[in-house]
C-alpha cells in the first residue's frame, strides 16, 4: 500500500504495455477492466462477487449520484466505499458524458453544463469545478476531468471547439484538484477522428500534467477500425511512464485491439447489460439464452470455464430464467460475463508478461470463430 497514486510498468509486448497502479486503498493490475458501478452498485452483483470475478476497481458516475442519493449525503454517510461496502478503489467519470446522453433540456457554454434531471426534471448545473468538488465527496480514488465528447460523425470545427474547451476545463479541473493527497486526477483527450486534433489535445493535457490520461470521445458511433486507427495515432502521444484509459470500450475484440495499440485500462457496460438481457460471453462467443435452442440443453453454458457459475446451471435453466424474467437470470449472467472479461484480461496481462500478447489474441478469436455448440 502507498500514501500516493502510483503507476508502475513493468513490461511491454509491442505496444502493450503490463502495469501496476498503486493506491491508498489497493493495487490494480494493468490491463484492468473496471466494472461500472453506475449508481453505487455494480447491478445484479455483490460487491464480494466483484471483487471474486477479479476486479481490483469500478466506476462509479457523478450525474447518477449527485442526483441521486447527492453527493453531500453519500459525503454525510462515509463516502461511496463505506456507502456500497467496496473498499478496494473507485474511478468516477465527471458528468459530463452523462449528461449529453441523459439529461433533459441540456445548455452548455464555457463555465459548464445546465441541465434538467432524468429522474424528476429538477434543474442542475456541472462546472470542472464542482465536478471534482463532488467526485472528492464521494471520496472517489480516481477523479476524472469534466470534457465535452462529440459523436461521431462530426465536422471539424465543432470537434476543435470541444476539444478546446476541453482543455480550458481541464486546466480549471487541476486547480479545483489541488493535489488531493491519496487521489489521482486524469485528463481526457478529446479531438473526435481526426489525428491532428488529438495531437494538439494530448499536448495541451500534458502541458497542464495529469496523473493519467483517458482517450474519450470513441465508441460513439464510428466503427472499429476508426476507433483503432485514432488509437494507433494517439497512444504515442501520450506519456509512456501514466496510465491510459480508454473511456465507455467495450466489447472483448476491442478490448484485445486496444490493449495492443497501448491501453492500459477499461469501463463499459456492456457485460452486465448484454447479461442481464440474457447474452453470455464464453470463450466460444456469445450465447442468446433467448434462444428456443437452449429449451432442453442439459449442458452447462462451458464445462471447461475456470468460473465455477459457467459449470453450474443448465442452459435449459438458465434460457427459463431468461425466458420468465427471473432476476437470477440477471445475477448469473453478470457474474458469467464479467468473470469473463476478467479472465480475458488476466490472459493478457500474463500473455504480456511472456511476450506472447499477439498469439494470445489469435488463439482467443480462434476460439470465438469456432463458436457455441
Ligand atoms: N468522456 C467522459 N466519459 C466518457 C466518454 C467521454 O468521452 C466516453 C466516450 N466513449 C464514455 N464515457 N467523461
Amino acid at each position: 500500500m502507498t500514501e500516493n497514486f502510483q503507476f508502475t510498468l513493468s513490461t511491454t509486448d509491442g505496444m502493450a504495455r503490463r502495469g501496476q497502479m498503486d493506491t491508498p486503498r489497493g493495487e490494480i493490475r494493468t490491463p484492468a477492466f473496471m466494472p461500472v458501478g453506475t449508481a453505487g452498485t455494480v447491478k445484479a452483483m455483490y460487491p464480494e462477487q466483484v471483487r471474486e470475478t477479479g476486479a481490483d476497481i469500478v466506476l462509479g458516475n457523478t450525474y447518477h449520484l449527485m442526483l441521486r442519493p447527492g453527493a453531500e449525503r453519500v459525503a454525510r454517510l462515509g463516502g461511496l466505499h463505506q456507502f456500497m461496502d467496496w473498499q478496494r478503489p473507485v474511478l468516477t467519470d465527471s458528468g459530463g458524458f452523462q449528461v449529453m446522453s441523459l439529461a433533459k433540456l441540456r445548455k452548455l457554454d464555457e463555465n459548464g453544463v445546465t441541465f434538467k434531471s432524468h429522474i424528476d426534471g429538477s434543474s442542475h448545473s456541472l462546472t470542472p469545478e464542482r465536478s471534482i468538488e463532488i467526485q472528492k465527496l464521494l471520496d472517489s480514488d480516481i477523479i476524472m476531468q469534466l470534457d465535452e465528447c462529440v459523436s461521431l460523425p462530426a465536422e471539424y470545427d465543432e470537434l476543435e471547439r470541444a476539444m478546446e474547451l476541453s482543455i480550458r476545463w481541464a486546466e480549471r479541473s487541476k486547480k479545483a484538484f489541488d493535489n488531493a493527497k491519496g487521489r489521482a486526477l486524469f485528463g481526457i483527450v478529446q479531438g473526435g477522428d481526426n489525428a491532428e486534433l488529438r495531437a494538439r489535445s494530448a499536448a495541451g493535457l500534458i502541458d497542464i500534467g495529469f496523473d493519467g490520461y483517458a482517450v474519450g470521445g470513441l465508441a460513439v458511433g464510428e466503427p472499429q477500425e476508426v476507433m483503432f486507427r485514432v488509437l494507433d495515432e494517439t497512444t504515442p502521444q501520450l506519456p509512456s511512464d501514466k496510465p491510459r484509459y480508454l473511456m465507455g470500450v467495450g466489447k472483448p475484440d476491442d478490448l484485445l485491439g486496444a490493449v495492443g495499440r497501448g491501453i492500459d485500462m477499461f469501463d463499459c457496460v456492456h457485460p452486465t447489460r448484454a447479461g442481464r438481457h440474457g447474452h453470455a460471453y464464453t470463450r466460444f462467443g456469445v450465447v442468446n439464452l433467448k434462444n428456443a435452442r437452449h429449451k432442453d440443453d442439459h449442458r452447462p453454458l462451458d464445462e471447461a470455464s475456470p468460473n465455477p457459475t459457467a459449470r453450474r446451471f443448465s442452459r435449459a435453466y438458465l434460457h427459463h430464467l431468461v425466458r420468465c424474467e427471473e432476476m437470477l437470470g440477471a445475477m448469473i449472467l453478470s457474474q458469467i460475463n464479467l468473470s469473463y472479461y476478467q479472465e480475458l484480461m488476466a490472459g493478457m496481462r500474463n500473455a504480456i508478461e511472456n511476450a506472447t500478447f499477439v498469439q494470445y489474441c489469435a488463439e482467443v478469436r480462434e476460439g470465438w470463430a469456432k463458436g457455441d455448440l
